[in-house]
């Protein structure tokens, strides 16, 4: 007879305790765990037909993995409480072979088999495949610490926004992602993805949004210090809405603008002698070292979403973004005195189309 080997009476206190502890650890992770699983980012709470595709593979990974996992160790068990036999050589090579061909060939086929069947048309249907409708480009691309997001084909001509990313409800759309420096990720885990933004190459996933609304989305690939206020508000309008926001972006609409209000006269000359050299806002500068401040007023967020767009926010970006977002690539501008700084950011309030 071979001796059991776990008998819990016979543990000493202190490993009884430290076994509470491991416990009420567990309990802390799961509630912590669970915790995601609602929200704006959460991918247990699809809404478009890609999310729920992937939702439905976890599913089923989770209640297969959960499966093999009971049926393992409950095998465990029973070899420590099974009583010892003796069996011929012969017989213990039948069982073996037996445990590698059922356990080692034929569950893993059938298994990786059963995952590819739901795997593959997810797959598919995030792919840019000819559907025989024309489908809406969006561009976005990662910078650090922001998102650049273009419009290729609006209708008289390309619009241009930062870190808002706006996009028709209800109808599939070719997401066209690239890098300006270093590898991010484009995820909006309410809407499925996610995919890699790699310098240097385009990668296109199809993704759509049933309804209107806004989700949450953020940086998905480590790309340096401030990876964490990497933030892109996303809002899906209905298909009129969503043509009104593009055609309010037109950039002859933007530089009137941007030149309307004799007030702001001094503020445009800062601007094109300070930070004309990395943004631009239409009619006056055309750079993309910084984000397009073109619309700027009418954003819901600053520096990716380390403030809430409100009065008087700008100045405080433009005071204190190395305090609020440290080593972001905007140098500190306090040089500039206090009154300067002021009308900058009442300018730039003022661009809401
Ligand atoms: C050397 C390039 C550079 C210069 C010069 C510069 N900026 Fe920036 N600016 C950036 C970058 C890069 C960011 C993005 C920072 C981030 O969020 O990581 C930024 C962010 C901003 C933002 C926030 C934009 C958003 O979408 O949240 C505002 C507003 C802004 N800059 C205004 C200005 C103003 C006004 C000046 C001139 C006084 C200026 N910047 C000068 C590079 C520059
Ligand atoms: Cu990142």
């Amino acid at each position: 007879m071979r001796e059991r080997f776990l008998d819990h009476a016979a543990l000493p206190c202190i490993q009884r305790a430290a076994l509470r502890r491991v416990n009420r650890l567990m309990v802390i992770l799961v509630v912590l765990g669970l915790a995601g699983c609602a929200g704006d980012r959460s991918i247990l709470d699809p809404a478009g037909q890609a999310a729920r595709d992937v939702v439905l593979i976890w599913w089923v990974m989770l209640t297969f993995a959960t499966v093999v996992f009971i049926a393992v160790i409950s095998l465990w068990l029973y070899a420590f409480k099974r009583k010892y036999r003796e069996r011929t050589l012969q017989q213990e090579r039948r069982i073996a072979r037996r445990w590698v061909i059922g356990g080692g060939i034929l569950l893993p086929v059938f298994s990786v088999s059963a995952l590819l069947m739901f795997g593959v048309p997810a797959g598919k249907r995030m792919l840019p495949l000819p559907i025989g409708q024309p489908v809406e480009v969006i561009e976005v691309i990662g910078h650090q610490w922001w998102w650049e997001v273009r419009y290729p084909g609006a209708q008289g001509g390309e619009v241009v926004t930062s870190n808002q990313l706006v996009l028709p409800a209800g109808e599939p759309v070719d997401f066209h992602v690239t890098s300006a420096d270093v590898i991010h990720a484009f995820w909006i885990p309410r809407l499925g993805g996610k995919i890699d933004m790699l310098p240097g190459r385009v990668n296109v996933i199809r993704l759509e949004a049933d309804e209107p609304g806004v989700y949450g989305a953020q940086c998905a690939e480590f790309c340096g210090a401030q990876h964490t206020h990497m933030d892109l508000h996303v809002e899906a309008l209905e298909r009129e809405a969503y043509e009104a926001w593009l055609e309010d972006r037109q950039s002859e609409r933007l530089a009137e603008l941007a030149l309307a209000g004799d007030d702001f006269t001094q503020a445009r000359e800062t601007f094109a002698s300070n930070c004309a050299v990395c943004h631009s806002v239409a009619g006056l500068s055309s750079a993309t070292i910084g984000p397009d401040l073109s619309d700027i007023g009418a954003r819901p967020m600053l520096g990716a979403g380390v403030l809430p767009m409100e009065e008087g926010a700008i100045q405080y970006w433009l005071e204190n973004h190395q305090t609020l977002k440290p080593s972001n690539k905007m140098p500190s501008h306090d040089y500039m005195d206090t009154a300067t700084l002021e009308s900058l950011g009442a300018w730039l309030e003022s661009l809401t189309p």
